[in-house]
């Protein structure tokens, strides 16, 4: 088992810490928005350890929808090039955790669909879209 190297940032790493030692029942939303997070464990295209990224819960029929959106910032976030170089993940969703595998979605009306639901789940997304160039990429999570 590869080892686990948390995240360098303060309070995404104090979630995830708060998120997995309450078995899902604390952390589990972004700061006190009330909106619901899922934890998404991957692993490092270099370094091959056991990476833990929050994103925001966006349910579909299918599974997760995973949007890289980074708060609209210029670059891709790292875990997307992660998952583009290893797809298996695990997703704890509050208390349950599932085996899925990740797969970055390029069919434009599919991407259309999973980003609305990401825009109905977590409306800033579409304020991150407006501030940035990039086109925000976009995964869906379904069971292995
Ligand atoms: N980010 C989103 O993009 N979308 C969301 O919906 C979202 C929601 C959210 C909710 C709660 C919360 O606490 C955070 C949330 N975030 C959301 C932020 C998200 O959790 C990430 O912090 C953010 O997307 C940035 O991801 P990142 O992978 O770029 O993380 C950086 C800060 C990081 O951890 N960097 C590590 C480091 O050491 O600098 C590198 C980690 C890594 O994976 N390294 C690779 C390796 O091999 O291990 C090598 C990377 C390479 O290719 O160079």
């Amino acid at each position: 088992m590869a080892d686990y190297i948390p995240t360098p940032v303060n309070w995404v790493r104090k979630q995830v810490e708060l998120y997995e030692s309450s078995g899902g029942t604390q952390g589990t939303t972004l700061m006190d928005t009330g909106m619901p997070c899922i934890l998404v464990t991957h692993t490092g295209n270099k370094s091959g350890a056991v990476r833990k990224t929050p994103l925001m819960r966006v349910k579909v029929d299918e599974g997760y929808v995973l949007v890289g959106s980074l708060g609209g910032a210029p670059k891709n976030p790292v875990w997307v090039h992660n998952l583009r170089a290893n797809n298996e993940v695990d997703i704890r969703d509050a208390t349950e955790v599932f085996k899925m595998r990740a797969r970055e979605v390029t069919d434009d009306a599919e991407r259309e669909r999973y980003w609305v639901a990401g825009v109905e789940a977590y409306p800033p997304y579409a304020d991150y879209k407006a501030k940035t160039s990039r086109k925000i990429p976009v995964f869906i999570a379904e069971l292995v």
